[in-house]
């Protein structure tokens, strides 16, 4: 049986699509989340949100179980979150850390990720259709 690709989405997210249009864009999550399952016809993916950080946790937990890699946009999470960062230690797969907007031309509380050193690799600036991206490298990664 095909692993899923675990994908998380981290707080304010579910918000995606009705605020800040020029930095997130106008697709909402659910239209990501068709996006990435037009990506990749067949791939099982367990695609989820959050606001809370032990809810993402749990979610990373049950990966190592039963997950073949994990996408996370840990939104704010990113830049505060050890717990995270100590979670995804435990994972044995690939990891791809993204974000929408590029975090790296924003104001610099945005600019030190405790996510990056552990992921495989970092896509960001990409706008929503990142996640297309991410989804397609991903199943590239684990195949
Ligand atoms: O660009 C990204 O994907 C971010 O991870 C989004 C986070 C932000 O804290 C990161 O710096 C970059 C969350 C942004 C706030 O949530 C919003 C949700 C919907 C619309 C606008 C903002």
């Amino acid at each position: 049986m095909t692993k899923p690709i675990y994908v998380l989405n981290g707080p304010n997210l579910n918000r995606l699509g009705t605020r800040e249009p020029e930095i997130y864009g106008r697709t909402t999550l659910a239209e990501v989340e068709a996006m990435c399952r037009e990506a990749v016809p067949g791939q099982p993916l367990e695609f989820r949100q959050s606001n809370r950080e032990y809810e993402l946790i749990e979610w990373v937990h049950e990966a190592i179980d039963k997950g073949a890699g994990i996408i996370i946009n840990p939104a704010a999470f990113t830049f505060t979150s050890i717990a995270i960062l100590d979670s995804l230690k435990m994972f044995p797969g690939p990891i791809i850390e993204l974000h929408i907007s590029n975090i790296h031309r924003r104001e610099p509380i945005y600019h030190r990720s405790y996510v990056s050193p552990v992921a495989t690799a970092v896509i960001a600036g990409l706008g929503t259709n990142g996640y297309a991206v991410a989804v397609r490298a991903m199943r590239d990664l684990i195949s």
